[in-house]
This record gives C-alpha cells, sequence and structure tokens, in this order.
C-alpha cells in the first residue's frame, strides 16, 4: 500500500481521522489522533497515530521525521494524562510502553502507523 502521507480509502485509521468510524478519543492534535484501543490489552491501551497516513514507523519517519517526533511526544502526554509516568511516584504499576509493531510477523494488523500506549499494569519482558 502506498505510504506518502496520502489518505487511504480502505484504511480503517484513515476513516477514525476523517470522523467516518467511531473511536475514544483521548486526545487531538493538528497532525496527531490518540484514541482508545478497541481490545484493550493493559488498563491504558491508548493508540498515538499520525493524521497523516504512511504504513508504519520506519516509512514515517523517514518520510516526516517531524511528524514522528509528534507521534512519541503524545505518546508522553497521554501517559501523563492517564497518570503512568514514572513522575508519578514510581510505584508498581507507573512507567508505560510505546510499541510500534511493525510488520504483520510481528502482529502489525492495521497498517497506519500507531503506537501503543501500555501502561497501568506490570508490564513484562521481554514482551511475548
Ligand atoms: O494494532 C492494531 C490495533 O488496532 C489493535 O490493538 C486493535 C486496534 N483496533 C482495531 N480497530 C479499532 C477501532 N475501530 N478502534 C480502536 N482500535 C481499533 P496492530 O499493532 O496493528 O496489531
Amino acid at each position: 500500500m502506498a505510504s506518502n502521507g496520502e489518505p487511504q480509502q480502505d484504511c480503517l485509521f484513515c476513516k477514525i481521522v476523517a470522523g467516518e468510524v467511531p473511536a475514544t478519543l483521548v486526545r487531538e492534535t493538528e497532525t496527531t489522533v490518540a484514541f482508545r484501543d478497541i481490545n484493550p490489552q493493559a488498563p491504558t491501551h491508548v493508540l498515538v497515530i499520525p493524521k497523516a497516513h504512511y504504513q508504519d514507523a520506519a516509512s514515517l519517519a523517514a518520510a516526516a521525521p517531524q511528524l514522528m517526533a509528534d507521534v512519541v511526544r503524545e505518546a508522553g502526554e497521554v501517559a501523563a494524562l492517564e497518570k503512568i509516568t514514572p513522575a508519578e511516584g514510581g510505584g508498581p504499576h507507573t512507567g508505560y510502553r510505546v510499541v510500534f509493531n511493525t510488520g504483520s510477523g510481528a502482529g502489525q494488523t492495521v497498517f497506519h502507523t500507531h503506537a501503543h500506549v501500555l501502561g497501568g499494569r506490570g508490564l513484562e519482558w521481554p514482551p511475548g
């Protein structure tokens, strides 16, 4: 699929950006949207996406590094909103993980870059 920043007709997350598919929004900026994952894997499980369509994190970083920076910064803003940053006291359920699944072999199912922001419970390492 093209990965040039243009909306893709058959892309679920482009449809969320366009308001054609409902989502539970957490934050929105000029360039990004953050919404709750429909199948949460942790008490906080929010997806941060660029509004522009790029198929994965690496292609986004290569084509539009400032936009990638926006996504990563927004992941931190979401964590702060959800009170799961280490600054919240370093208890057992602070600290969070930002994950970009890249490629179907790594579990990527939606080919519009998204950062999973996961937290609110203990997170094991290595991940499965
Ligand atoms: O992550 C894709 C994620 O997208 C997966 O965790 C489910 C989530 N998802 C799928 N459809 C929706 C809608 N409609 N709203 C919110 N979240 C959704 P991946 O890394 O590609 O497997």
